[in-house]
């Protein structure tokens, strides 16, 4: 379903920027490198009605796609919020359309998207899960495990993971670090929910190997080809028996058609931040419970601020299978919310306050913030 009750506008009075650098408990690397530090840029709308908060979830460096913290910082004080600023009063319905002029730089925009969201749901006394469409309470939680030093290493960590009531997991896999670290965590922990993410470190030349994977009975393998190589996916798809699933690929409801239209996936890793926000990732999700196709939601190391947004979107209807919406512990000692997301039987709880529904921890935000930008119409 489409939003079924649109939100009121705001009056926009500014917007307030933030650089963050939040150190990771343990670092994490993927086939596009390591981090030690999550750096991540916190958006504040300040409206006449109240403020909102909202994450652009970018990284530092351009690896996971073409966006990182100090393009989407120019572009969002460039040109996305002078756009935004220009309209006196908002809806967040609008959000998305008064940026469309301006190609690309979709986390960036999601970021100023949910600020807005967030301020006018606030506003409202409305839950952001209740304005999604969310039909559970509480989301299935799965963890994301980086590339480790070998595959013993990966099976204890994996271990701690399941000890601690994760219900599904996902390696992180690139070339010559696939199979072995498969089969260990399989040979360990037997039939338990199982998938890998190669982010896009393999060509169909290496589709010999992918078929390696099919023996693994493994949920899907993620994202093995690069992002804008759709027909090759469906080749992909066609020679194994693993669900293809796309991540990178999908950066908006027009791609996910197109992926579908191909056969090039038959799952979808939903991110709010790829597809330029949360309303688009809601269409996404509607095409794909039409389709019959199976999403999940995805994670991009968010502090508490998207994670709390991920729970909501994550509790949608198509959501069948667990997503990266781990507990906040599980990357950060610290938290930038004052109740961080925490696991419970395998699940995190969908904020029931309003909007986001978790309250910004004003200290911690200041003592991770390393730049800082005001802007008022
Ligand atoms: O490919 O899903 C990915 C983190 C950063 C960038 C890309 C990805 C990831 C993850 C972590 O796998 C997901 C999470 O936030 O738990
Ligand atoms: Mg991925």
């Amino acid at each position: 379903m489409p939003i079924a009750r649109p939100a009121a506008a705001v009056t926009l009075e500014g917007f307030e920027l933030r650089v963050l650098q939040l150190p990771l408990v343990s670092p994490f690397a993927t086939s596009f490198g390591t981090e030690t530090v999550r750096e991540v840029i916190i958006a504040r709308a300040l409206t006449a009605d109240g403020e909102g908060w909202g994450e652009i979830v970018t990284g530092a460096a351009p690896l996971y796609s073409s966006e990182y913290t100090q393009g989407a910082w120019d572009v969002a004080l460039r040109w996305l919020i002078p756009a935004l600023l220009d309209r006196q009063r908002l809806a967040p319905e609008d959000v998305a359309e008064t940026l469309g002029p301006f190609v690309g730089h979709r986390m960036a925009k999601a970021g100023l998207e949910l600020a807005v969201l967030d301020a006018a749901l606030r506003a409202e006394g409305r839950p952001l899960g209740e304005y999604l469409g969310a039909v559970r309470d509480r989301v299935p939680s799965g963890v994301s495990v980086g590339i480790q030093r070998d595959a013993a290493a990966l099976v204890e960590v994996v271990g701690g993971y399941l000890d601690e009531g994760y219900v599904r997991i996902k390696i992180k896999i690139k070339p010559g670090r696939d199979i072995a670290e498969t089969a260990a965590v399989r040979d360990a922990f037997g039939g338990i929910p199982l998938q890998v993410d190669a982010n896009s470190a393999y060509t169909l030349a290496d589709a010999d190997t992918l078929a390696g994977l099919d023996r693994f009975d493994l949920l899907l393998i993620e994202q093995p080809l690069q992002e804008d190589d759709l027909v090759d996916h469906a080749t992909l798809a066609r020679r194994l028996k693993t669900p293809v699933c796309l991540d990178e690929s999908i950066v908006s409801e027009k791609s996910a058609r197109d992926a579908l239209a191909l056969r090039a996936a038959s799952v979808i890793n939903i991110k709010a931040g790829r597809v330029g926000g949360y309303l688009e990732a809601v269409r996404i999700h509607d095409i794909c419970r039409e389709a019959d196709v199976p999403v999940w939601c995805g994670g991009m190391l968010e502090t508490g601020i998207g994670r709390a947004a991920n729970a909501a979107l994550a509790a949608l209807p198509a959501f069948t299978l667990p997503g990266d919406v781990s507990a906040s512990k599980r990357f950060y000692a610290r938290d930038i919310v004052t109740e961080p997301a925490v696991l419970e039987s395998g699940h995190v709880r969908v904020p029931t306050g309003p909007g986001l529904g978790v309250e910004i921890d004003l200290v911690a935000l200041e003592d991770f913030t390393v730049a800082r930008e005001i802007v008022r119409r």
